[in-house]
Protein backbone atom coordinates (compact mmCIF):
# COMPACT_ATOMS: atom_id res chain seq x y z
CA UNK A 1 0.00 0.00 0.00
CA UNK A 2 1.18 3.46 -0.91
CA UNK A 3 2.71 4.92 2.47
CA UNK A 4 0.58 7.94 3.23
CA UNK A 5 3.40 9.69 4.73
CA UNK A 6 5.34 12.40 2.68
CA UNK A 7 8.61 13.15 3.93
CA UNK A 8 9.86 16.97 3.13
CA UNK A 9 13.65 16.92 2.49
CA UNK A 10 15.53 17.86 5.24
CA UNK A 11 17.23 20.14 3.08
CA UNK A 12 13.66 22.05 2.63
CA UNK A 13 13.17 25.12 4.98
CA UNK A 14 16.79 24.54 6.85
CA UNK A 15 18.03 27.56 8.71
CA UNK A 16 21.63 28.76 7.57
CA UNK A 17 21.97 31.21 10.21
CA UNK A 18 20.71 32.24 14.05
CA UNK A 19 17.36 34.25 14.12
CA UNK A 20 19.16 36.61 16.44
CA UNK A 21 22.44 37.24 15.95
CA UNK A 22 23.11 35.81 12.40
CA UNK A 23 25.72 33.81 13.36
CA UNK A 24 26.42 30.01 11.44
CA UNK A 25 27.89 28.41 14.43
CA UNK A 26 25.11 26.14 15.16
CA UNK A 27 25.02 23.22 17.09
CA UNK A 28 22.39 20.92 16.75
CA UNK A 29 21.87 18.57 19.81
CA UNK A 30 18.41 16.84 19.10
CA UNK A 31 16.45 15.07 16.88
CA UNK A 32 12.96 14.05 17.36
CA UNK A 33 12.97 12.81 13.59
CA UNK A 34 10.01 13.66 11.51
CA UNK A 35 6.96 14.03 11.95
CA UNK A 36 3.02 16.25 11.43
CA UNK A 37 2.73 19.91 12.64
CA UNK A 38 1.76 18.31 16.01
CA UNK A 39 -1.61 20.89 15.65
CA UNK A 40 -2.67 19.18 12.84
CA UNK A 41 -5.27 17.26 13.70
CA UNK A 42 -6.99 15.35 10.90
CA UNK A 43 -10.63 14.31 10.74
CA UNK A 44 -11.83 10.88 10.26
CA UNK A 45 -12.13 11.19 5.97
CA UNK A 46 -8.67 12.55 6.21
CA UNK A 47 -7.07 9.35 7.94
CA UNK A 48 -6.42 7.84 4.26
CA UNK A 49 -5.19 11.17 3.18
CA UNK A 50 -1.11 11.19 2.78
CA UNK A 51 0.46 13.61 5.53
CA UNK A 52 3.45 15.94 5.39
CA UNK A 53 6.07 15.12 8.05
CA UNK A 54 8.42 17.71 8.35
CA UNK A 55 12.06 17.09 10.42
CA UNK A 56 12.02 18.39 14.10
CA UNK A 57 15.50 19.20 15.23
CA UNK A 58 17.16 22.33 18.00
CA UNK A 59 20.50 23.94 17.97
CA UNK A 60 21.96 26.06 19.73
CA UNK A 61 23.43 28.90 18.55
CA UNK A 62 27.19 29.26 19.51
CA UNK A 63 27.37 32.93 19.51
CA UNK A 64 24.47 34.53 21.95
CA UNK A 65 23.33 31.04 22.61
CA UNK A 66 19.99 30.69 21.35
CA UNK A 67 17.77 28.02 21.12
CA UNK A 68 15.89 27.31 17.65
CA UNK A 69 15.01 24.69 15.31
CA UNK A 70 17.00 23.91 13.10
CA UNK A 71 14.02 24.11 10.36
CA UNK A 72 11.20 26.59 9.85
CA UNK A 73 8.26 25.78 8.79
CA UNK A 74 6.23 28.72 6.97
CA UNK A 75 3.82 30.35 8.72
CA UNK A 76 0.49 29.99 6.48
CA UNK A 77 1.33 25.79 6.93
CA UNK A 78 1.38 26.34 10.41
CA UNK A 79 -1.54 28.97 11.96
CA UNK A 80 -4.41 28.87 9.40
CA UNK A 81 -6.45 26.99 11.00
CA UNK A 82 -4.96 26.74 14.55
CA UNK A 83 -6.07 24.17 16.85
CA UNK A 84 -5.30 25.77 20.34
CA UNK A 85 -8.18 27.42 22.50
CA UNK A 86 -6.42 28.82 26.33
CA UNK A 87 -9.35 29.19 27.37
CA UNK A 88 -10.64 25.95 28.09
CA UNK A 89 -8.13 25.80 30.95
CA UNK A 90 -8.70 26.92 34.57
CA UNK A 91 -5.26 27.13 35.09
CA UNK A 92 -4.72 29.25 31.59
CA UNK A 93 -7.48 31.61 32.71
CA UNK A 94 -6.42 32.32 36.37
CA UNK A 95 -3.34 32.61 35.24
CA UNK A 96 -4.26 35.24 32.51
CA UNK A 97 -6.41 36.83 35.36
CA UNK A 98 -3.23 37.36 37.82
CA UNK A 99 -1.17 38.64 34.73
CA UNK A 100 -3.85 41.31 33.89
CA UNK A 101 -4.17 42.18 38.07
CA UNK A 102 -0.65 42.62 38.14
CA UNK A 103 0.48 44.83 35.05
CA UNK A 104 -3.19 47.00 35.71
CA UNK A 105 -1.68 48.14 39.23
CA UNK A 106 2.62 48.01 38.83
CA UNK A 107 1.81 49.88 35.68
CA UNK A 108 -1.10 52.61 37.10
CA UNK A 109 -2.96 51.54 33.52
CA UNK A 110 -5.84 54.01 32.77
CA UNK A 111 -8.75 53.55 31.30
CA UNK A 112 -7.80 54.88 28.27
CA UNK A 113 -5.18 53.14 27.81
CA UNK A 114 -4.08 51.00 25.17
CA UNK A 115 -2.74 46.82 26.04
CA UNK A 116 -2.48 45.42 22.46
CA UNK A 117 -1.53 41.68 22.71
CA UNK A 118 0.28 40.00 20.13
CA UNK A 119 -0.84 36.59 18.89
CA UNK A 120 -4.04 37.27 21.06
CA UNK A 121 -6.01 34.01 19.98
CA UNK A 122 -9.63 34.10 21.71
CA UNK A 123 -8.68 37.07 23.37
CA UNK A 124 -8.52 35.03 27.18
CA UNK A 125 -6.03 37.58 28.27
CA UNK A 126 -6.90 40.66 26.92
CA UNK A 127 -10.85 40.03 28.29
CA UNK A 128 -9.31 40.13 31.64
CA UNK A 129 -7.89 43.55 30.93
CA UNK A 130 -10.64 44.73 29.24
CA UNK A 131 -12.61 43.61 32.91
CA UNK A 132 -10.83 46.36 34.42
CA UNK A 133 -12.02 48.93 31.60
CA UNK A 134 -9.34 48.85 30.04
CA UNK A 135 -9.08 49.62 25.95
CA UNK A 136 -7.67 46.57 24.52
CA UNK A 137 -6.67 45.50 20.93
CA UNK A 138 -5.81 41.82 20.07
CA UNK A 139 -3.97 40.55 16.92
CA UNK A 140 -3.83 37.05 15.65
CA UNK A 141 -3.38 35.30 12.05
CA UNK A 142 -5.78 32.47 12.71
CA UNK A 143 -8.80 33.65 11.04
CA UNK A 144 -11.28 30.89 12.69
CA UNK A 145 -9.87 31.79 16.25
CA UNK A 146 -10.43 35.92 15.43
CA UNK A 147 -13.98 35.31 14.56
CA UNK A 148 -14.30 33.56 18.07
CA UNK A 149 -12.28 36.70 19.86
CA UNK A 150 -14.31 39.47 17.94
CA UNK A 151 -17.60 37.28 18.75
CA UNK A 152 -16.68 37.49 22.07
CA UNK A 153 -16.33 41.55 21.83
CA UNK A 154 -12.15 41.62 21.83
CA UNK A 155 -11.74 43.92 18.86
CA UNK A 156 -9.21 41.53 17.23
CA UNK A 157 -6.91 42.30 13.79
CA UNK A 158 -6.63 39.12 11.86
CA UNK A 159 -2.85 39.73 10.87
CA UNK A 160 0.62 38.61 11.72
CA UNK A 161 2.50 41.53 13.72
CA UNK A 162 5.50 43.17 12.72
CA UNK A 163 6.93 46.41 11.79
CA UNK A 164 4.44 47.49 8.91
CA UNK A 165 1.13 46.31 10.93
CA UNK A 166 2.55 48.29 13.86
CA UNK A 167 2.85 50.86 11.53
CA UNK A 168 -1.00 50.79 10.60
CA UNK A 169 -2.31 49.97 14.03
CA UNK A 170 -0.39 52.90 15.52
CA UNK A 171 -2.09 55.56 12.72
CA UNK A 172 -5.48 54.08 13.62
CA UNK A 173 -5.48 53.15 17.66
CA UNK A 174 -2.79 55.45 18.43
CA UNK A 175 0.67 54.35 20.80
CA UNK A 176 0.03 51.19 23.15
CA UNK A 177 0.86 51.31 26.84
CA UNK A 178 0.77 47.65 27.15
CA UNK A 179 2.13 45.69 24.73
CA UNK A 180 2.38 41.85 25.57
CA UNK A 181 2.61 38.64 23.81
CA UNK A 182 1.96 35.44 25.81
CA UNK A 183 3.70 31.90 24.03
CA UNK A 184 3.63 34.01 21.10
CA UNK A 185 7.14 35.53 20.31
CA UNK A 186 8.80 31.63 20.17
CA UNK A 187 6.73 31.25 17.50
CA UNK A 188 7.70 34.74 15.32
CA UNK A 189 10.50 33.52 12.83
CA UNK A 190 11.83 37.41 12.19
CA UNK A 191 12.21 38.90 15.45
CA UNK A 192 13.79 41.74 14.38
CA UNK A 193 10.58 42.81 12.82
CA UNK A 194 8.44 42.12 15.59
CA UNK A 195 10.42 43.95 18.00
CA UNK A 196 11.06 46.92 15.46
CA UNK A 197 6.91 46.63 15.48
CA UNK A 198 7.09 46.76 18.94
CA UNK A 199 9.12 49.40 19.06
CA UNK A 200 6.70 51.24 16.66
CA UNK A 201 3.41 50.88 18.49
CA UNK A 202 4.55 51.19 21.78
CA UNK A 203 4.54 54.72 23.73
CA UNK A 204 7.82 56.56 25.53
CA UNK A 205 6.48 55.09 28.77
CA UNK A 206 5.06 52.01 27.77
CA UNK A 207 6.18 48.42 28.67
CA UNK A 208 6.18 45.00 25.99
CA UNK A 209 5.35 42.04 28.00
CA UNK A 210 6.59 38.40 26.81
CA UNK A 211 6.07 35.61 28.20
CA UNK A 212 7.42 32.34 27.29
CA UNK A 213 8.50 28.88 28.42
CA UNK A 214 11.73 28.89 30.04
CA UNK A 215 14.87 27.32 28.11
CA UNK A 216 16.49 26.20 32.22
CA UNK A 217 13.27 24.81 32.83
CA UNK A 218 13.23 22.90 29.65
CA UNK A 219 16.51 21.90 29.79
CA UNK A 220 16.21 20.85 33.65
CA UNK A 221 12.71 19.22 33.12
CA UNK A 222 13.33 17.49 30.15
CA UNK A 223 11.13 18.94 28.43
CA UNK A 224 11.77 17.50 25.20
CA UNK A 225 7.80 17.50 23.66
CA UNK A 226 7.43 21.26 24.02
CA UNK A 227 10.05 21.27 21.33
CA UNK A 228 8.10 21.47 17.92
CA UNK A 229 7.15 23.39 14.80
CA UNK A 230 5.34 25.85 16.30
CA UNK A 231 8.09 26.92 18.92
CA UNK A 232 11.01 28.16 16.58
CA UNK A 233 12.74 29.70 19.77
CA UNK A 234 13.80 28.80 23.33
CA UNK A 235 14.63 31.46 25.32
CA UNK A 236 16.86 31.92 27.99
CA UNK A 237 17.57 35.61 29.05
CA UNK A 238 20.81 36.44 27.21
CA UNK A 239 19.89 36.31 23.56
CA UNK A 240 16.97 38.33 24.89
CA UNK A 241 19.33 41.27 26.23
CA UNK A 242 21.31 41.24 22.78
CA UNK A 243 17.89 41.08 20.91
CA UNK A 244 16.42 44.24 22.71
CA UNK A 245 19.86 46.19 22.49
CA UNK A 246 20.02 45.73 18.84
CA UNK A 247 17.00 48.08 18.91
CA UNK A 248 17.06 50.36 21.71
CA UNK A 249 15.19 48.22 24.02
CA UNK A 250 15.94 47.24 27.81
CA UNK A 251 14.80 44.59 29.72
CA UNK A 252 13.12 45.97 33.11
CA UNK A 253 12.63 43.16 34.78
CA UNK A 254 11.58 39.25 34.45
CA UNK A 255 9.74 36.97 36.90
CA UNK A 256 9.29 33.03 36.82
CA UNK A 257 6.26 31.58 36.65
CA UNK A 258 5.02 27.93 36.87
CA UNK A 259 3.05 28.04 33.88
CA UNK A 260 3.57 25.65 30.91
CA UNK A 261 6.05 23.49 32.54
CA UNK A 262 7.90 26.90 33.81
CA UNK A 263 8.16 30.24 31.94
CA UNK A 264 9.52 33.76 32.09
CA UNK A 265 7.74 36.73 31.77
CA UNK A 266 9.82 39.62 30.71
CA UNK A 267 9.18 43.82 30.92
CA UNK A 268 11.05 45.59 28.58
CA UNK A 269 10.86 49.26 27.53
CA UNK A 270 12.73 51.90 25.58
CA UNK A 271 16.10 52.71 26.95
CA UNK A 272 14.98 56.03 27.28
CA UNK A 273 12.03 55.18 30.23
CA UNK A 274 12.65 56.39 33.56
CA UNK A 275 11.30 52.74 34.76
CA UNK A 276 14.13 50.90 36.67
CA UNK A 277 16.18 47.87 35.86
CA UNK A 278 15.34 45.71 38.76
CA UNK A 279 18.71 43.75 40.17
CA UNK A 280 17.38 40.35 39.03
CA UNK A 281 17.64 40.72 35.36
CA UNK A 282 21.37 40.27 35.93
CA UNK A 283 20.86 37.58 38.43
CA UNK A 284 19.06 35.69 35.57
CA UNK A 285 22.05 36.11 33.15
CA UNK A 286 24.96 34.64 36.17
CA UNK A 287 22.90 31.89 36.86
CA UNK A 288 22.42 30.83 33.19
CA UNK A 289 26.16 30.69 33.01
CA UNK A 290 26.18 28.63 36.41
CA UNK A 291 23.76 25.90 35.16
CA UNK A 292 25.86 25.67 31.71
CA UNK A 293 23.33 27.03 29.22
CA UNK A 294 26.38 28.68 27.34
CA UNK A 295 28.03 25.13 26.99
CA UNK A 296 27.39 22.86 24.22
CA UNK A 297 28.11 19.70 26.45
CA UNK A 298 25.22 21.03 28.65
CA UNK A 299 22.67 20.43 25.84
CA UNK A 300 24.20 16.85 24.63
CA UNK A 301 23.16 15.63 27.83
CA UNK A 302 19.53 16.12 27.88
CA UNK A 303 19.62 14.81 24.65
CA UNK A 304 21.22 11.65 26.75
CA UNK A 305 18.19 12.25 29.37
CA UNK A 306 15.43 12.91 26.52
CA UNK A 307 16.48 9.00 24.89
CA UNK A 308 16.44 7.82 28.72
CA UNK A 309 12.55 9.10 28.88
CA UNK A 310 11.79 8.04 26.00
CA UNK A 311 13.39 3.97 26.85
CA UNK A 312 11.58 4.30 30.28
CA UNK A 313 8.30 4.53 29.12
CA UNK A 314 8.15 2.42 26.07
CA UNK A 315 9.26 -0.39 28.60
CA UNK A 316 7.01 0.23 31.19
CA UNK A 317 4.00 0.52 28.53
CA UNK A 318 5.36 -2.73 26.84
CA UNK A 319 5.01 -4.27 30.35
CA UNK A 320 1.43 -3.34 30.52
CA UNK A 321 0.51 -4.48 27.22
CA UNK A 322 2.02 -7.87 28.79
CA UNK A 323 -0.44 -7.98 31.58
CA UNK A 324 -3.66 -7.21 29.11
CA UNK A 325 -3.63 -3.71 30.66
CA UNK A 326 -5.70 -1.21 28.73
CA UNK A 327 -4.33 2.02 28.47
CA UNK A 328 -5.39 5.89 27.33
CA UNK A 329 -3.90 9.20 26.75
CA UNK A 330 -5.79 12.60 28.59
CA UNK A 331 -5.17 15.76 26.43
CA UNK A 332 -4.68 16.48 22.85
CA UNK A 333 -2.13 18.70 23.22
CA UNK A 334 0.31 19.97 20.50
CA UNK A 335 3.41 18.54 22.99
CA UNK A 336 1.10 15.12 23.39
CA UNK A 337 1.87 14.59 19.66
CA UNK A 338 5.17 15.17 19.54
CA UNK A 339 5.75 12.41 22.12
CA UNK A 340 3.22 10.09 20.58
CA UNK A 341 5.31 10.83 16.79
CA UNK A 342 8.62 10.33 18.66
CA UNK A 343 7.86 7.29 20.63
CA UNK A 344 5.97 6.19 17.61
CA UNK A 345 2.62 5.25 19.85
CA UNK A 346 -0.25 4.97 17.70
CA UNK A 347 -3.75 2.93 18.54
CA UNK A 348 -1.73 -0.06 19.08
CA UNK A 349 -0.74 1.12 22.26
CA UNK A 350 -3.38 3.87 22.85
CA UNK A 351 -6.67 2.76 22.79
CA UNK A 352 -7.84 6.62 22.62
CA UNK A 353 -7.30 10.05 23.96
CA UNK A 354 -9.74 12.82 25.63
CA UNK A 355 -9.79 15.93 25.71
CA UNK A 356 -11.84 19.08 26.92
CA UNK A 357 -11.95 21.36 23.63
CA UNK A 358 -14.68 20.55 21.56
CA UNK A 359 -12.79 21.51 18.32
CA UNK A 360 -10.89 18.64 18.85
CA UNK A 361 -13.17 15.92 19.82
CA UNK A 362 -14.07 13.69 16.92
CA UNK A 363 -10.99 14.16 15.38
CA UNK A 364 -7.40 11.86 15.32
CA UNK A 365 -4.33 12.88 16.29
CA UNK A 366 -1.64 13.89 12.65
CA UNK A 367 0.28 10.57 12.21
CA UNK A 368 -0.57 8.06 14.74
CA UNK A 369 -4.63 8.63 14.33
CA UNK A 370 -5.47 8.11 17.55
CA UNK A 371 -9.41 8.55 17.91
CA UNK A 372 -9.70 11.54 20.13
CA UNK A 373 -13.29 11.98 22.90
CA UNK A 374 -14.96 13.94 25.17
CA UNK A 375 -13.21 13.67 28.58
CA UNK A 376 -16.53 12.16 29.88
CA UNK A 377 -15.26 8.79 27.99
CA UNK A 378 -12.97 8.57 30.53
CA UNK A 379 -15.06 7.23 33.12
CA UNK A 380 -17.08 5.45 30.98
CA UNK A 381 -14.20 3.61 28.97
CA UNK A 382 -11.95 2.40 32.50
CA UNK A 383 -9.06 2.38 31.32
CA UNK A 384 -6.70 0.63 33.07
CA UNK A 385 -4.05 3.36 33.14
CA UNK A 386 -4.00 6.76 31.44
CA UNK A 387 -1.01 8.66 29.83
CA UNK A 388 -1.67 12.65 30.55
CA UNK A 389 0.05 14.43 27.13
CA UNK A 390 -1.23 17.84 28.80
CA UNK A 391 1.36 17.16 31.65
CA UNK A 392 1.76 21.21 31.93
CA UNK A 393 -2.33 20.64 33.91
CA UNK A 394 -1.71 17.40 35.76
CA UNK A 395 -2.86 19.13 39.05
CA UNK A 396 -5.70 20.31 37.71
CA UNK A 397 -6.52 17.68 34.98
CA UNK A 398 -5.97 14.72 37.63
CA UNK A 399 -8.21 16.97 40.82
CA UNK A 400 -11.26 16.72 38.14
CA UNK A 401 -10.57 12.78 37.99
CA UNK A 402 -11.00 11.75 41.27
CA UNK A 403 -13.47 9.06 40.47
CA UNK A 404 -11.89 7.32 37.76
CA UNK A 405 -9.27 6.97 40.21
CA UNK A 406 -11.22 5.74 43.20
CA UNK A 407 -12.27 3.90 40.17
CA UNK A 408 -9.05 1.64 40.15
CA UNK A 409 -7.55 3.96 37.16
CA UNK A 410 -4.37 4.90 37.09
CA UNK A 411 -2.12 8.36 35.58
CA UNK A 412 1.14 7.95 33.69
CA UNK A 413 2.84 11.22 33.82
CA UNK A 414 5.70 11.46 30.72
CA UNK A 415 7.86 14.16 32.35
CA UNK A 416 10.02 15.15 33.78
CA UNK A 417 10.25 11.49 34.56
CA UNK A 418 8.11 8.86 34.06
CA UNK A 419 5.56 8.63 37.19
CA UNK A 420 3.12 6.37 37.80
CA UNK A 421 -0.25 7.82 40.71
O1 LIG B 1 2.70 27.49 23.05
C1 LIG B 1 1.65 26.85 23.11
C2 LIG B 1 1.19 26.26 24.38
C3 LIG B 1 1.16 27.35 25.39
O2 LIG B 1 -0.10 25.75 24.30
C4 LIG B 1 0.87 26.67 21.92
N1 LIG B 1 1.86 26.54 20.83
C5 LIG B 1 -0.01 25.46 21.87
C6 LIG B 1 -0.33 24.96 23.19
O3 LIG B 1 0.38 23.80 23.43
P1 LIG B 1 -0.43 22.49 23.76
O4 LIG B 1 -1.32 22.04 22.66
O5 LIG B 1 0.57 21.57 24.31
O6 LIG B 1 -1.45 23.03 24.77
P2 LIG B 1 -1.71 22.69 26.18
O7 LIG B 1 -2.57 23.79 26.61
O8 LIG B 1 -0.52 22.40 26.93
O9 LIG B 1 -2.57 21.33 26.01
C7 LIG B 1 -3.69 21.17 26.73
C8 LIG B 1 -4.60 20.21 26.03
O10 LIG B 1 -5.16 19.45 27.05
C9 LIG B 1 -5.68 20.95 25.30
O11 LIG B 1 -6.05 20.30 24.12
C10 LIG B 1 -6.84 20.90 26.29
C11 LIG B 1 -6.57 19.63 27.04
N2 LIG B 1 -7.06 19.69 28.43
C12 LIG B 1 -8.05 18.80 28.80
O12 LIG B 1 -8.49 17.99 28.01
N3 LIG B 1 -8.52 18.85 30.09
C13 LIG B 1 -6.53 20.58 29.29
C14 LIG B 1 -7.00 20.63 30.59
C15 LIG B 1 -6.44 21.60 31.56
C16 LIG B 1 -8.03 19.74 30.99
O13 LIG B 1 -8.49 19.74 32.16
Amino acid sequence: MKSLVKRVSATRYRIKKCRICHSEDLHEFLSLGTMPIPNGFISKNELSRQEFYFPLKACVCKKCWLVQLTHVIPADIMFKNYLYIPSTSSTVVSHFNNFADAVVIDFNLKSDDLVVDIGSNDGTLLSAFQKKGIKVLGVDPAENIVKVANKAGIPTKCAFFNELEAEMLRREYGEAKVISGTNVIAHIDNLHDLVLGVKQLLSDDGVFIMEAPYLSDLIERNEFDTIYHEHLSYFSVRPLVKLFEMYGLKIIDIQKQKIHGGSIRVFATKKESTLNVHPRVQKFVIEEQAKGLCETQTYDEFTVRVKRLKSDLLKFLKSLRKEDKSVAAYGAAAKGNVLLNYYKLGTEEIDFIVDSISYKQGKFTPGTHIPIFPESQLLKKMPDYTLILAWNFAEEIIEKNKKYQDAGGRFIIPVPYLKVI
